[in-house]
């Protein structure tokens, strides 16, 4: 008896429904795909891999924009068993120098505009096989699957195989690659699905980027294992969503999302009268916001808990049998997740209190792709993850994140590593030091600020300081302002004060 073959994409495939002439996929332009079209070209993709004669767990690292194509290629990915490596569009040179290197693909798919100083830096970083795709089905990659068979026996793996890498957490500023598996991936899709009551019938909005863990594996995984349509939208557009919603079910979104759509006079009860089930999450959704949106719609959002490294690790209940969906909390651990609060000394503390949040479960990733030492660093002795996130376990058993213990600010669900950013700062001429801190803002959640020390007699130009890291960084990433003072506040232990720097420009983007 062979052993059974556990390829995420193979529990993916069972999901499709029996009728491969329906519609799995309807573009905002007006495309439609099936799901055989899903079935033929995703096997013409693993061919053309596995033509490629690649070592086994070869990395495919990919940064283009979002397509149905670029979906199809991440399911090639699985179904040849090779390790999927996707990265923000908004990455610059410098970026994606440091993930290639640090990463060494086999394989870099780009979009044909930047082909030029992409292929430059794959080829110097030894990878052989650079492919285009634009967002129009266009470019070699297609070219070249175009002439292999649409029939392809899916790759054996077992579920401790990689079969994503996800760069994250760099709370030393350089990003570290979440290795996730096969059965991280799996384990969580089948929960979710119980879970959040995927049923026959359910249609998926997708509407968020395809290069993170919420569009490309809770959205996605969602969708194909319950063998439902998604509405799928390659950029968010608020009157888009909404359009949307009456032929839907399901919507998922970081928190900006949902304050667009809530700007939206479209945005109706009329409007959702078909939909199911709204969740939120990457991000904390504000209580007003809750609010705002039960209020106009007559939907609780469910709020949701998770992390690159783990992918979801609590939720509000879908079922009302197991609780209401309490705004301020991302409701309990899911079924397999163990989750505890613990104090300095590393002891559970007892209810309500505030401690940091530790996790075990089949959904928490394997480590650091080639970081044992800070894979270790992340892991208590026995066995229990550090998530980097403060909060507490309320006596109904509620889950709620009140900060976080690593210095990140997550901005319009994208998260921004301080010390990334202050690292080029600090590389500019005239410059001494420098802070970024997130500060509330109305449209993003947090955004960052940063405060910037001269040298002795360097003038320094707020402006020159944001136009040389737009050169360099990704821009979601660039400070929305950028303040030159004479110090920055310190305490007794010479330690940077964020806090009182937060708390001076706390007010910049309210009202
Ligand atoms: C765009 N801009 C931003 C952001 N997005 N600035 C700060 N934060 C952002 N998130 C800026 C751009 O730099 C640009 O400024 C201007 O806004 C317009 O850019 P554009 O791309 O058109 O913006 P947008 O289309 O309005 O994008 C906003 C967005 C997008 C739709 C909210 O940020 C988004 O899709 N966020 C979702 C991220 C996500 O999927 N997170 C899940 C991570 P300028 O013109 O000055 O350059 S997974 C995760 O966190 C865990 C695992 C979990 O629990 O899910
Ligand atoms: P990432 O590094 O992209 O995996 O982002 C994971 C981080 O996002 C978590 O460690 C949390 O800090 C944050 N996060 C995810 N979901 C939520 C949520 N519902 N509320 C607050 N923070 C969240």
């Amino acid at each position: 008896m062979s052993t059974p073959n556990q390829n995420l994409f193979a529990a993916l495939r069972a999901g499709f429904p029996a009728d491969l002439d329906t519609i799995a996929v309807e573009t905002d332009d007006e495309l439609a795909y099936s799901w055989r079209d899903i079935e033929r070209a995703t096997a013409m993709l693993a061919n053309l891999l596995q033509s490629l004669q690649l070592p086994e767990g070869s990395r495919i690292a990919v940064q283009v924009e979002k397509s149905v194509e670029a979906m199809l290629l991440y399911l090639a990915t699985l179904r040849a068993g090779y390790v999927f490596l996707p990265l923000n569009t908004a990455y610059q040179s410098a970026e994606i120098e440091y993930f290639i290197g640090n990463a060494e693909p086999a394989v870099v798919v780009c979009t044909p505009k930047n082909f030029g100083w992409v292929s430059k830096i794959a080829f110097q970083a030894g990878t052989h096989n650079v492919f285009t795709l634009g967002d129009d089905r266009t470019g070699s990659l297609l070219d070249r699957a175009a002439v292999h068979s649409d029939r392809h026996e899916i790759a054996q793996r077992s579920a401790d195989d990689l079969a994503a890498i996800l760069y994250t957490s760099g709370t030393t500023g350089r990003s570290k690659g979440a290795m996730l598996t096969h059965g991280n991936l799996l384990s969580n899709a089948q929960v979710l699905k119980d879970y959040w009551g995927w049923q026959s019938g359910d249609v998926l909005i997708h509407a968020l980027p395809i290069f993170h863990v919420h569009g490309l594996f809770v959205a996605l995984h969602g969708a194909l294992l319950n063998g439902s349509t998604m509405l799928w939208q390659a950029k968010f557009d608020p009157k888009k969503a909404i359009a949307a919603m009456s032929r839907a079910t399901i919507f998922m979104g970081v928190p900006t999302l949902y304050v667009r759509m809530l700007a939206e006079p479209a945005l109706t009860r009329e409007a959702v009268r078909t939909m199911r089930l709204f969740i939120a999450g990457s991000a904390p959704l504000l209580p007003e916001t809750f609010n705002a949106w039960r209020e106009r719609t007559g939907h609780t959002i469910l709020e949701r808990y998770g992390m690159s490294e783990t992918v979801m690790l609590t939720s509000n209940p879908y079922d009302a049998k197991l609780g209401e969906r309490r705004a301020g909390t991302v409701g309990f651990p899911l079924p397999g997740v163990q989750l505890r609060v613990v104090g300095d000394d590393g002891g559970e503390l007892p209810t309500g209190e505030i401690g940091g949040i530790q996790v075990k479960g089949p959904n928490v990733f394997k480590g650091y792709w080639r970081m044992p030492e800070k894979t270790a660093e992340e892991f208590t002795s026995d066995g229990w993850f550090r998530t980097g996130d403060v909060g507490k376990v309320d006596e109904r058993g509620y889950v709620s994140i009140v900060g976080r213990s690593k210095d990140l600010i997550i901005s319009g669900g994208y998260n921004v590593y301080p010390a990334e950013v202050e690292g080029y700062i600090n590389e500019m001429p005239g410059v001494a030091e420098s802070a970024l801190v997130g500060v509330p803002h109305p449209d993003f959640g947090e955004v960052g600020v940063a405060v910037v020390v001269g040298k002795s007699g360097a003038s320094l130009q707020a402006e020159d300081i944001i136009a040389s890291l737009k050169a360099r960084l990704a821009n979601f990433k660039i400070p929305k302002r950028c303040f030159v003072v004479e110090e920055l506040p310190r305490n007794t232990m010479g330690k940077v004060q964020k806090n009182l720097l937060r708390e001076q420009h706390k007010a910049l983007f309210q009202g």
